[in-house]
């Protein structure tokens, strides 16, 4: 389930030269300097106020036991850790990595970290992902067993689509549940997903402002929805439990072809049959 370095964007940072074929390559933790911890124990300084208000309940209590305050996570810490709640561990890696190789770890419940953080002056906004976004906004919820469930069937359905040409459905599921899910909880709405929790702006908007769509998640819908890679997101999905987004891999190897052979919905765009959440 190895993916070959052409299908990735060109020019990414991450050091792929030194990576195995797996593109997993060592932490290096005792290498990061104080400068690189600096950066993180500001950017984690800046997202730990907003959670208590904005943050999913099963979000901070990953976050409470993997306590990542100090400075970067040493991976092999965070993943004894991790292994005893849900069985998952990390594997560093030097930023984005090919679909195929991406799904084969998720479906071994290896969770890919990528190695470098954001320079100073990108504190606000980095292209890639770098560890911050993967640690800090992934990891924490791989401590909750439905989610952590979920991610590994997920990554065993990236093989299936990837043999039926469905991938940017199942990319559009991973952006919208994964990157950018909103959760439910006792009549208000949380945020869940890593791309919204490593921003500041986006956990803000994501939760509070009236600007986006928030819609009931619904598999056939997510599916279709297409999306902005660098701008605050016009639409979210919410779910109640995170049992249902592990209930709905159960459907989804059907619904992928028709997904894939469906006309995608612009961002932002209502369709039939939406159920806004007020
Ligand atoms: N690689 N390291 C890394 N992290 C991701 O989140 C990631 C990836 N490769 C592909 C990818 N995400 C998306 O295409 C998913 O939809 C598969
Ligand atoms: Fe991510």
């Amino acid at each position: 389930m190895e993916g070959s370095l052409q299908n990735l964007p060109a020019g990414l940072r991450g050091d792929y030269a030194s990576a195995r074929a797996d593109f997993t390559l060592p932490q290096r933790w005792a290498d990061y300097t104080p400068a690189e911890h600096a950066t993180w124990r500001t950017l984690h300084a800046r997202q730990a106020a907003l959670l208590p208000q904005h943050a999913a309940a099963a979000y901070r209590e990953g976050l409470r036991q993997l306590d990542f305050a100090e400075g970067i996570p040493d991976f092999a810490l965070t993943s004894s850790r991790l292994r005893a709640a849900t069985g998952w561990t990390l594997v560093a890696v030097p930023g984005l990595i090919p679909d195929g190789a991406f799904f084969g770890h998720l479906a071994e419940r290896h969770f890919p970290v990528t190695r470098w953080i954001r320079r100073p002056e990108e504190l606000d906004y980095v292209v890639e992902p770098d560890v911050f976004h993967d640690a800090f906004g992934h990891v924490p919820l791989l401590t909750q067993p439905d989610f952590a469930d979920f991610l590994e069937a997920y990554g065993r359905l990236g093989e299936r689509a990837a043999r039926i040409g469905a991938l940017k459905p199942l990319a559009r599921l991973y952006w919208h549940m994964v990157e950018f899910g909103l959760i439910r909880e006792s009549g208000l709405i949380r945020a869940y997903g890593a791309g919204i929790l490593s921003s500041s702006a986006e956990t803000v908007h994501a939760t509070t402002s009236r600007k986006p769509r928030r819609l009931r998640f619904d598999a056939r819908r997510v599916l279709r929805s297409d999306y902005f890679i660098d701008d605050l997101q016009p639409t979210y999905f919410v779910i109640e439990s995170y049992a249902e987004l592990f209930g709905a891999m159960r459907e989804l190897p059907s619904l992928l072809e028709a997904a894939r052979d469906a006309e995608p919905i612009p961002p932002g765009a209502a369709a039939p049959g939406d159920q806004p959440i007020t």
